[in-house]
């Protein structure tokens, strides 16, 4: 059963979400937006309260792209049941933005994680079948300025950019999803990428050394979203470029949902922690993590709202 004191596995996760969305059909829906290569579904719900004559602002997240990083998924999750199981609480965000959660974007790898295969815990990429090396890093594999600096040809490489821009199916209906979207209205305002660790909360680009035209705005937006985790818990974070506070990166879901034009906003979280555990988070973090970061989110509805 679904709970925030142990890391669930996907086919936990997934009926938690359509739980979710068939007991408050009033507010919640889901969407199933492809397959990936070991045919798991990716599924999308969007949640909201309809708000007549208002293009409400949008936000968008993707989760466990990376498939060790357990604390993401543990986080979307957790964001789901607030919106969903406590909305009378939140009943002012869900009339101020329209918010679509991919809690898993890459449940293949994120249950090859799970398994006692030697040496999995710690694995990064999806799992495109290869005889040497399987996987694809899909935080390299969207199409702006792909295969650009910290990116690598080599499928043995931890980020292996794939064959192409968009060649894996999660990278590709993460796009699909949002093209098909932005035709039918919805009004894309902000883009979360959820990973960890680092705690830093990371804006564009990561292709790059040089800033985006807007990049004050970007750190305004970023500094609203620290400024109400912090005082959860007293968790620091850094706001800044993905290249100044970390390294170059490019293929990143981030930088294609800004230099795609889609989102304004668009940043990756970097949750807990610093590394004493790194990316083995011991699970009695999880609601700590998960209260202090879904703080940021709220603070983030409430700017978009007013702007
Ligand atoms: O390298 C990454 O993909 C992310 N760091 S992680 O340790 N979670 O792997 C950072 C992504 C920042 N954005 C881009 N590089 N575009
Ligand atoms: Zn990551």
């Amino acid at each position: 059963d679904m709970d925030w004191d142990n890391y669930q596995r996907y086919e936990t996760i997934l009926n938690f979400v359509d739980q979710s969305a068939l007991s408050h059909s009033e507010i919640a829906s889901v969407e199933e937006i492809g397959r990936t290569i070991e045919n798991r579904p990716m599924i999308v719900i969007k949640i909201g309260t309809p708000v007549a004559n208002k293009t409400k602002p949008a936000i968008f997240m993707d989760g466990g792209i990376h498939a060790r990083e357990w604390i993401s998924p543990a986080l979307t999750t957790y964001f789901i049941n607030q919106l969903v199981n406590n909305f009378t609480s939140y009943d002012d965000m869900l009339s101020q933005v329209d918010i679509y959660i991919l809690p898993v974007a890459n449940p293949d790898g994120y249950e090859y994680t799970h398994s006692n295969a030697s040496g999995a815990r710690m694995w990064r990429k999806n799992r495109r079948p290869d005889v040497s090396c399987p996987g694809v890093d899909l935080n390299r594999n969207f199409g702006y300025v792909w295969g650009g600096p910290g990116t690598s040809p080599n499928k043995c490489s931890e980020i292996y950019k794939g064959t192409q821009a968009f060649s894996e199916p999660e990278s590709t209906a993460i796009r699909n999803f949002i093209q098909r979207k932005s035709i039918e209205g919805v009004n894309w305002r902000a883009y979360f990428a959820i990973h960890s660790y680092a705690q830093m909360w990371l804006v564009p680009w990561g292709w790059t050394y040089d800033f985006p035209q807007d990049y004050e705005d970007l750190v305004r937006f970023g500094n609203a979203g620290v400024a109400a985790l912090t005082p959860v818990h007293g968790t620091r974070y850094d706001v800044g470029s993905v290249t100044e506070l970390l390294s170059p990166g490019a293929g990143g879901s981030d930088d294609w949902a800004k230099g795609s034009g889609f989102f304004k906003y668009s940043q990756t979280v970097e949750v807990r922690d610093t590394g004493e555990y790194g990316f083995i988070l011991p699970p009695s973090q999880i609601k700590d993590c998960a209260l202090e970061t879904w703080e940021a989110i709220r603070a983030i509805a409430k700017f978009l709202d007013e702007e």
